[in-house]
């Protein structure tokens, strides 16, 4: 393939585009800073298919489940933090990784997941602050043979406290990243636990749901630690008639505790999206924390793309001015490509919509209708969809030095050569 952009051309795009914007007020150099500065999210568990290093291999269970079997997967510490530098170069702005409990590296012991403790992220911990790439943190109640029946609302006590003790050293785990990093560290529990087909009791199993998370969160942890977190879902494989996390279940929790909510882009009805719950929900919470992803009939992880989905929640996001209250996240895991280009696509089009969201002039949009002139707020938006918006990202990319267009495919085609393919002859 040609190489797409030289410095020369995009410069001189960009050139036209900044007047363009500046027809309608927009600074389209300050905008690309601001752009670049909105830290995301990266989830480590799409370099390994979320296998991590407890096993080497999918145990899975509800509603988590990734398919595929593209050559050349992550197996260590080593090869993901490889692998996830790589893609970072690939990605223009500022950026965190996300983990999971899974991918503690414990050497030759085996230790349980309720004793993991921050020494066991040692490695993570010292490649992050060498990077400085501040970590997320997620407690993993899936893949374990404890997580058959259910975790934190198991009706058995053993299974139960199992998975509140699980919850709590990871909430130590995070606060130990925050600590180490500087940052707050989000530390998202999403639970599997559900049903298949129609319970008898929606109820027993939610209260258990609320109180195992009650005894997590009584552990006092330095404040500016840890942002808890807790993640809905509408159903997954295995619990298409019940889920005791549910939406309602949690929103009601998060505004009694004053804790985040995860809106998960993938774990709503089919038609249903999230833009439109942002506003009422930060009237009553303190953050939320967004997983961009994308819902493809019944799987809710497709690797997330600029749809109208993430670039209307990006859009909600400016105009509301939530970003300084909203951690950005992304989930999704594809096994049937190159994982390393699934990152690469998922954050860059997140990216994407977050500058073109930036770019928007919704000053006048609001002036418009402050005015009741509505017919003009609707030519608006509609005029402003085909300003000259790929300008303005490759210019972005250039400014970070980060491959522009389409150009970063060559790097990952040379990365699948000399590194992954190596792996998979291994
Ligand atoms: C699962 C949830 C959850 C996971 C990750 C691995 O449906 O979305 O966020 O994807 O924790
Ligand atoms: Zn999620």
């Amino acid at each position: 393939m040609k190489a797409y952009t030289d410095k020369t051309a995009v410069e001189e795009s960009y050139g036209r585009a900044k007047e363009s914007y500046g027809n309608f007020g927009v600074n389209t150099d300050a905008v690309i800073g601001a752009a670049l500065r909105i830290p995301l999210s990266i989830h480590c568990w799409q370099g390994d298919d979320v296998i991590g290093f407890e096993s080497g291999q999918s145990l899975g269970g509800n509603g988590i489940l990734a398919t595929g079997d593209y050559p050349g997967r992550a197996r260590n510490g080593d090869e993901l933090r490889a692998d996830a530098e790589f893609a970072f170069s690939l990605i223009p702005g500022k950026k965190r990784f996300n983990l999971h409990s899974l991918y503690a590296e414990t050497g030759a012991q085996k230790v349980g997941r309720d004793e993991l403790g921050p020494e066991h992220f040692q490695k993570w911990m010292d490649w992050s602050k060498k990077k400085e790439i501040p970590l997320d943190y997620n407690p993993s109640f899936f893949s374990h043979p404890l997580a058959g029946d259910a975790t934190l609302s198991s009706a058995d006590p053993a299974v139960r406290k199992f998975w509140i003790r699980h919850a709590i050293s990871s909430r130590r785990i995070a606060s130990a990243f925050g600590e180490n990093q500087g940052t707050a560290a989000v530390n998202d529990s999403w639970v599997p636990d559900g049903s298949k087909d129609l319970p008898a009791d929606r109820l027993a199993p939610r209260e258990r749901l609320r109180d195992a998370l009650d005894e997590a969160l009584a552990v006092p942890l330095p404040a500016g630690t840890i942002i808890d977190a807790v993640e809905s879902k509408l159903f997954g494989i295995g619990s298409e008639a019940y889920v005791t996390g549910s939406h309602e279940f949690y929103i009601g929790y998060a505004v009694k505790k004053q804790i985040s909510l995860c809106l998960d882009t993938g774990h709503f009805h089919p038609t249903e999206t999230i833009g439109d719950k942002i506003s009422g929900l930060l009237l009553f919470i303190p953050r939320l924390l967004i997983h961009f992803s994308r819902g493809l009939r019944w799987d809710s992880d497709h690797v997330t793309i600029f749809s109208d989905d993430t670039r209307d929640v990006c859009r909600e996001l400016v105009r509301t001015g939530a970003l300084s209250r909203v951690d950005i996240a992304l989930d999704y895991f594809d096994a049937s490509i190159n994982r390393i280009a699934a990152w690469a696509i998922g954050a860059r089009s997140l990216r994407k919509a977050l500058l073109e969201a930036l770019l928007e002039p919704h000053g006048l949009l609001k002036e418009a209708e402050n005015a009741g002139r509505f017919h003009e707020r609707l030519a608006l938006m509609e005029e402003f969809k085909t300003l000259p918006f790929g300008a303005v990202w490759d210019k972005l990319c250039l400014d970070d030095s980060v491959p522009p267009g389409a150009d970063w495919l060559a790097k990952v085609d040379a990365y699948e050569k000399d590194v992954l393919s190596r792996r998979s002859a291994e």
